[in-house]
C-alpha cells in the first residue's frame, strides 16, 4: 500500500461550469517528483483555452501552471532541491529527446504526454479523487490547489539572494513573464538602439516591454486597443504607445522608424496584424510570433522582400527558455528593478478562483495571482 497525501484542489470540468473545490489525493512520489505544497498560481489564458475544449487535454482536470511554493518531500532520485526550499514551477520537458538535448525543452519532442496528457508520461496518475483517478499533471504542476507534484525538471530553487521577496509574486514567472521576456532576450536576440514594435499589452506583450528596455532597444512602441494598458506599458518602459482602434498604425510606425522596425513581436496571433508587421521589418528585421490563432490560419508574405531584406519569421513558444538558467536570470531583474512585473498582479484568495478568471477574462485584470 502506498501512502497519499490529502489537498485541496479547483476542478474545471468544462466551460459550463464553474471551478469547484474540493479534496482530493496526491499519489506515492516517484524517484524524480518533487511535492510542493503551493503559496500561490498565477491564472493564465492556457487555462482558460482548457476548459473550453480548445487544446487536447483530458477533463475534468485539476488546471494551474504557475504555481510557486516550498518543498514538502523529494523523491530518492532528486537532488537540486531539498524539503523546505522556496520553488517556482513552470512546464515540463523529457529531457532527453533532440530539444531536450540542446537545453530547448520548449520544444520538447515528448511535450504532450509530460504536460497535457493528464497522467504521468507513462500513463499512470498522479491525482485521485475519492479512490478514482482524477486528471492532472497539467505543465508537469496542475497548481490550483493547495498541494502538488511537479518533477525535477520543472521546479527552479529561489535563489538565496530572494529571500526579502515574497514568493507570491513570483509565481506567473513560469509562463507568460518568460515568454514575452524570453521571446526579446532569447529568441529575438534584439539589439540595443534598434527599434521594436510589439502587439498586444497582456502579461506576454509586458514582459517583452520590460525586455526590449533591458535588451536596450530604441524606440520600443507598444500597440493595443486599451488605452489603459497602454498607460501601463509606458510606466514599464514603452517610449511611444498606440491604440490600434483610434490611430493608422502603419502609418505612425513609417513616421517614426523610417528605415522600418529591427523587430516586430506579435502576441495576438491575429492574421491581419501579423502580416502588417511582417511588412514594417527593416532589412534583417525579425518577425516573432506568439499569439494564439485558429488552427486553420494561414499567413502570406511577399517572397521577394522575405529574401531580399533577409527578414526573419520566428515561430517562438515559451521564449525558448531554459528554466533552470532562465528563471533565475528573471528573478535577478526583478530584483534590480529592471522588470517589475509585479505591476501587473492583482492576489485573489484560491476560493476565488472563479471571480479571478472573470476579471481576467473582462481584461479588468492583467495577471490574477491565487494565494493558496
Ligand atoms: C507554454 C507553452 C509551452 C512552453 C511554456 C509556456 N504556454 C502556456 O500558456
Ligand atoms: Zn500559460
Amino acid at each position: 500500500m502506498t501512502s497519499k497525501t490529502v489537498a485541496r484542489a479547483a476542478i474545471c470540468s468544462g466551460r459550463e461550469e464553474p471551478f469547484a473545490i474540493a479534496d482530493i489525493e496526491l499519489d506515492a512520489l516517484r524517484d524524480d517528483e518533487v511535492q510542493v505544497r503551493i503559496v500561490a498560481c498565477g491564472i493564465c489564458h492556457t487555462d482558460m483555452a482548457v476548459r473550453d475544449a480548445q487544446l487536447p487535454v483530458p477533463l475534468p482536470i485539476v488546471l494551474g501552471h504557475e504555481g510557486a511554493g516550498i518543498v514538502e518531500e523529494v523523491g530518492a532520485g532528486v537532488t537540486s532541491v531539498r524539503p523546505g526550499d522556496r520553488v517556482v514551477m513552470s512546464f515540463n520537458s523529457c529531457g532527453s529527446c533532440p530539444s531536450c538535448a540542446v537545453d530547448a525543452p520548449t520544444y520538447c519532442y515528448e511535450f504532450y504526454p509530460n504536460n497535457w496528457s493528464g497522467q504521468r508520461a507513462d500513463g499512470s496518475p498522479v491525482l485521485f479523487r475519492e479512490g478514482e483517478p482524477l486528471n492532472g499533471n497539467f505543465f508537469g504542476q496542475s497548481a490550483f490547489a493547495t498541494k502538488a507534484i511537479a518533477h525535477e525538471r520543472n521546479v527552479v530553487r529561489v535563489p538565496d539572494m530572494m529571500e526579502n521577496v515574497d514568493l507570491a509574486n513570483l509565481a506567473p514567472l513560469g509562463c507568460g513573464l518568460m515568454t514575452g521576456a524570453g521571446a526579446v532576450l532569447n529568441a529575438m536576440k534584439v539589439r540595443a538602439g534598434l527599434p521594436i514594435a510589439i502587439w498586444g499589452a497582456g502579461t506576454v506583450g509586458m514582459a517583452a516591454i520590460m525586455a526590449a528596455r533591458i535588451a536596450g532597444a530604441d524606440p520600443i512602441i507598444a500597440i493595443d486597443v486599451h488605452d489603459s494598458r497602454l498607460e501601463m506599458a509606458w510606466e514599464l518602459g514603452a517610449t511611444h504607445v498606440f491604440n490600434e482602434r483610434t490611430q493608422d498604425i502603419e502609418a505612425e510606425i513609417r513616421k517614426l522608424c523610417p528605415n522600418g522596425l529591427g523587430y516586430a513581436f506579435d502576441t495576438t496571433g491575429v492574421n491581419k496584424l501579423i502580416e502588417l508587421a511582417f511588412t514594417l521589418l527593416a532589412p534583417m528585421g525579425t518577425l516573432g510570433m506568439v499569439g494564439a490563432s485558429a488552427p486553420e490560419d494561414m499567413l502570406s508574405f511577399n517572397e521577394a522582400s522575405f529574401m531580399s531584406n533577409g527578414r526573419r519569421v520566428m515561430g517562438i513558444l515559451g521564449g525558448d527558455a531554459d528554466l533552470q538558467d532562465f528563471l533565475p536570470q528573471l528573478m535577478e531583474h526583478y530584483r534590480a528593478g529592471r522588470f517589475p512585473f509585479d505591476k501587473l498582479i492583482s492576489f485573489y484568495p484560491f476560493e476565488e478562483i472563479n471571480e479571478a478568471i472573470a476579471a481576467s477574462e473582462s481584461g479588468k485584470v492583467i495577471k490574477p495571482v491565487l494565494r493558496m
